[in-house]
């Protein structure tokens, strides 16, 4: 390698320090850990290892598109303007918006936040966070008057008691669960709870695990708060000096679930269990609650958190090392985008619409007339304001809503009315940029510079490795060209991201003394810092000003809050169950959510071979009763309705799941599968505070999906399955894979695979087995020896194993007795399959691991990582490598 360059991670908010390698050409990357990034001391997780294998210039957006055409940024940018120019001259400032990303950076956000809400006057600006963090923001605004996340990743370590919420670290955040991993192996007597309606992989080190009922943790922690006070656990002179309303508290927390066996029934928990959480909890001092997706991803996520948050302020544990609550937020900059106020409810720099000498400091501090002076759409009603015609131009930017937002196929519909959609993106095809009229090349994470926050407030530098691919552009100049085309020279002069780093700082210390009252987001000290420093910034935790120059591990240490009378604030909080239930036509819940090795929409991740191998098909889990109930069986397609939409996946019976749900992954779009998408399905309904939609819990019916034929092809080259009603594509190391099911079967299959397969090249060589009769066709169409493409149909979904198949595709030539195994799919004798990979560092499937288990009578994980390196690198694969033990 030429040189190595610190980074930070562009995936999850655990903000993780990486050293990239780049070699000679420019263009090769060979990623580490950093050891001296706070955040992870060297490691990385499966995702983060594999980002070499992402930065490849196919699929890339490389220049600008205009109505599908090629065009140049000249073009494209006037247009943007003249648009949206056009739709607020006829229809007013609130007929534009932008929908950002909490994977934009700082200067981006900042950015674009400055010129909706600050210029053109309108605070339709929101972001996807709003599906992610909003319940956060808001919960922590009630309870602290700020968006403050108090504590740090230095409290794992420290903590006698580690409560995960509605997070599944171990797969989401994993860089975070191996520091809580390493916690609990240096302290035996550390307590690990998790609750979370599915057995998840972050089950693995807990001492409990609490299989909540869905959207029922508000009576779990009112009933905790209750337990606390009836067993002496409260800090009272804590809540006397530094809070506010606990009685309130207290006693909508009695009426919601007077005794703790109604709390049980409630959340269908069995009470002794609940009972030794709650023991736990009032016993140890040191309690950390780290939620996430399963908490804010609600109808009453808000009220979730402060329950949460009530529990901590009861017993004066915040504030201090090794105890507090903890939202983990999602993406790399989740927290950048809340300091930058990229939220429609939000000003910037933490201030906020509600106070008007805030809107007056801001628009003071910009030197503009026509700063926003209330809220914009938050993203849900922004989509539905689209859709009703009184949004005319829309500019999204860095995120999938056609695959993520709820209600996906009205979402879509939305963009297809719209008269005006822009969309910047550094990918060429998603399911919304096909629905855009402009779509314009943004840099990806190796070409651009700026700054992220993670979820411990810490701010740290992305740096750019390579030349930017085409002509992709940073997200800051492409805004900052649209507001100077707006008329807004002045205010956006920027030629640099330092220049807008200084400025966002500038505007965060801005008035915030005492005088006017203090505000949490303070990073002053960088206002004036020069090029040189912000290209050697080393990861700081905020605030960074006058009295903490060095930023700061923990806030509210002195017990002061950011409320008027400088308390924290309980919330009565009384629970209510999701808005819409299961029912006579929609019997089961159906929960979404991530998987160990995909991000979100698949754009970047499944450009890597070996994050595909650990989950390459869309599936659902069903739990075992679940399957006998609606005549389910393993490994079949299932189809899955709701009122808002469907989708078909593969059936995984697991008994990890509850009866009565189903969870889905979130990240099959379009370009991926045919009918994958469950945005389509999920339920639109929001918090009415945060309003943040309800992603977690949708009503739903699965059927056994009939199809007449299955089938899986593994092709050198990519193919496309328009008429085909399922398929499924991912990317492996040397070939394609898709896996097929239809409902009619095509008058002859050699025919229809000389069709799909393609019959050109030089002399392609056909191998083909066809027992019309049963339906059964294998073909392998290989040219000089080497494999081309293998295909396999059957009238059943019993096929063979792919792995083998597939590695068959790494050589360059075929051994004879490849060729004579090659259409049973089955290895020759002396050859193993090594079944689904589970370590994918080192390509290691669970048959391997499975039979060196029986085999070798290998009893631990580190016997195996001796054995088959399996789990020693990022060590992401452990919970699963534990489970197979
Ligand atoms: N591998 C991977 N990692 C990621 C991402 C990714 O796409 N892939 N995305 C990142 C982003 S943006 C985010 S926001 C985070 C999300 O990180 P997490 O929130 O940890 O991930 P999820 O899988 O969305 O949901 C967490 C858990 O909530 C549970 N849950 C569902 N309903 C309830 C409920 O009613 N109560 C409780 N207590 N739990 C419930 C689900 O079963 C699930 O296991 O992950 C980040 N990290
Ligand atoms: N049902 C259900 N829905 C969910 C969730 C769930 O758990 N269940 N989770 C929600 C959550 S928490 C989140 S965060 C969202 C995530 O959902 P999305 O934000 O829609 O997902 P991504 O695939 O991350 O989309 C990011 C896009 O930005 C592009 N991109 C990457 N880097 C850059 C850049 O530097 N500039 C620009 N302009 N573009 C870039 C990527 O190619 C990609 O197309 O999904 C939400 N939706
Ligand atoms: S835990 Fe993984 S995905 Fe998250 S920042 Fe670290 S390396 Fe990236
Ligand atoms: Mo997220």
């Amino acid at each position: 390698m030429n040189k190595y360059v610190k980074t930070t991670c562009p995936y999850c908010g655990v903000g993780c320090g990486i050293e990239a390698g780049v070699d000679e050409t420019g263009h090769a990357l060979n990623i580490r850990g950093d050891k001296t990034h706070p955040a992870n001391f060297g490691r990385l997780c499966s995702k983060g290892s594999a980002l070499g294998d992402t930065v490849e210039l196919k699929g890339r957006l490389l220049h600008p598109k205009v109505h599908g055409q090629h065009s140049n940024w000249t073009e494209a940018l006037d247009l943007v303007a003249s648009s949206f120019r056009a739709a607020i001259a006829k229809h007013g400032v609130d007929a534009v918006a932008i929908y950002a990303s909490g994977q934009l950076l700082t200067e981006d956000y900042y950015v674009a936040n400055k010129l909706m809400k600050g210029f053109i006057g309108s605070a339709n600006i929101d972001t996807n966070s709003r599906l992610c963090m909003s319940s956060s923001v808001s919960g922590h605004k009630r309870a602290f008057g700020a968006d403050t996340v108090p504590g740090c990743y230095e409290d794992f370590a420290l903590a006698e008691m580690i409560v995960l919420i509605g997070s599944n670290a171990a797969w989401c955040h994993p860089v975070i669960f191996q520091q809580i991993r390493a916690a609990k192996t240096a302290n035996s007597q550390l307590k690990i709870v998790v609750i979370d309606p599915r057995r998840t992989g972050s089950c693995d080190i807990a001492d409990l695990h609490l299989p909540i009922a869905s959207g029922s943790d508000a009576w779990l922690f009112n009933g905790l708060l209750q337990y606390l006070q009836q067993h002496n656990a409260i800090d009272q002179r804590y809540i006397e000096a530094h809070t506010e309303n606990f009685a309130a508290a207290l006693n909508a927390a009695a009426a919601s679930g007077p005794s703790i066996e109604q709390v049980a029934e409630i959340c269908r928990l069995p009470v002794e269990d609940l009972r030794i959480f709650y023991r736990w909890f009032s016993r140890h001092r040191n309690v950390i609650s780290l939620y996430s997706q399963g908490i804010n991803q609600s109808s009453s996520g808000t009220d979730k958190v402060n329950s949460i948050i009530n529990c901590h302020l009861a017993t004066g544990r915040i504030g201090k090392s090794g105890m507090g609550p903890f939202s983990l937020t999602g993406q790399p900059n989740a927290m950048g985008g809340r300091e930058v106020g990229g939220l429609a409810n939000q000003l910037a720099a933490h201030m906020d619409f509600s106070n008007p000498a805030d809107i007056d400091r801001v628009a003071r501090f910009w030197g503009s007339p026509a700063v926003a002076s209330q809220p914009g759409l938050p993203a849900v009603e922004l989509f539905d304001a689209i859709y009703d015609g009184k949004v005319k131009a829309v500019w999204i930017m860095g995120t999938n809503p056609a695959v993520s937002l709820p209600d996906a196929d009205k979402v879509r519909q939305a963009l297809r009315q719209c008269p005006f959609v822009v969309v910047s993106d550094c990918i060429a095809d998603t399911d919304t940029m096909k629905l855009a009229h402009i779509l314009l090349p943004a840099q990806g994470w190796s070409e651009k510079d700026g700054t992220v926050t993670n979820s411990e407030r810490r701010i740290s530098r992305q740096r750019s490795l390579f030349a930017p691919a085409g002509d992709a552009k940073p997200d800051w100049w492409i805004i900052t060209q649209v507001a100077r085309r707006l008329g807004f020279e002045q205010a956006f002069p920027y030629q640099s991201p330092v220049e807008i780093f200084r400025e966002h700082a500038a505007l965060s210390g801005f008035e915030n003394d005492s005088r006017h009252g203090l505000r949490d987001f303070d990073i002053s000290a960088f206002a004036g810092i020069s090029a040189p420093d912000y290209d050697k910034l080393q990861p700081t935790q905020w605030p960074v000003n006058q009295a903490n120059p060095h930023g700061k591990a923990r806030m509210f240490e002195d017990g002061r809050f950011f409320t008027v009378s400088g308390k924290a604030q309980f919330v009565a909080i009384t629970p209510r169950q999701p808005v819409n239930s299961p029912n006579k036509d929609y019997p089961l819940v159906l929960n979404t959510g991530r998987q160990r090795d995909q991000w979100h929409t698949m754009t970047r991740t499944a450009l890597a071979a070996r994050l595909n191998q650990h989950k390459p098909e869309v599936f659902v889990d069903v739990h075992p009763l679940d399957a006998e109930r609606y005549d389910l069986l393993p490994d079949t397609l299932a189809w899955l309705e709701s009122i808002w939409g469907s989708m078909i996946a593969r059936v995984h019976v697991t008994p990890d799941q509850q009866p009565g749900s189903l969870f889905v992954p979130m990240h099959w779009s379009e370009q991926f599968a045919s009918r994958g998408r469950m945005g389509a399905l999920v339920n639109p309904v929001i918090d009415p505070l945060s309003r943040q939609p309800e992603s977690k819990h949708t009503p739903v019916r699965i059927t056994h999906y009939q199809a007449a034929w299955h089938g899986f092809i593994l092709s050198r080259h990519e193919l496309t399955f328009n008429d085909v009603e399922y398929w499924v594509k991912s990317k492996g190391e040397s070939c394609y894979r898709y896996e097929l099911a239809g409902e009619t079967l095509p008058p002859d299959w050699p025919d229809w695979a000389r069709a799909k397969l393609g019959n050109s090249g030089q002399s392609p060589c056909w191998q083909e087995y066809h027992d019309s009769g049963l339906g059964h066709y294998r073909a392998a169409r290989i040219i000089d020896n080497r494999l081309e493409s293998v295909l396999v149909i059957s009238p059943r979904h019993s096929l063979p194993e792919r792995n083998w198949l597939a590695s068959l595709f790494g050589r360059d030539s075929l051994e004879p007795s490849d060729r004579k195994a090659l259409l049973t799919g089955m290895p020759p004798q002396d050859l193993p399959d090594c079944g689904n990979i589970i370590c994918s560092c080192f390509n290691v499937g669970e048959k391997t691991i499975r039979s060196a288990i029986q085999e070798q009578g290998l009893k631990t994980v580190r016997d195996i990582g001796n054995c088959l390196k399996a789990g020693t690198n990022c060590g992401s694969c452990l919970p699963e490598i534990k489970a197979l033990l």
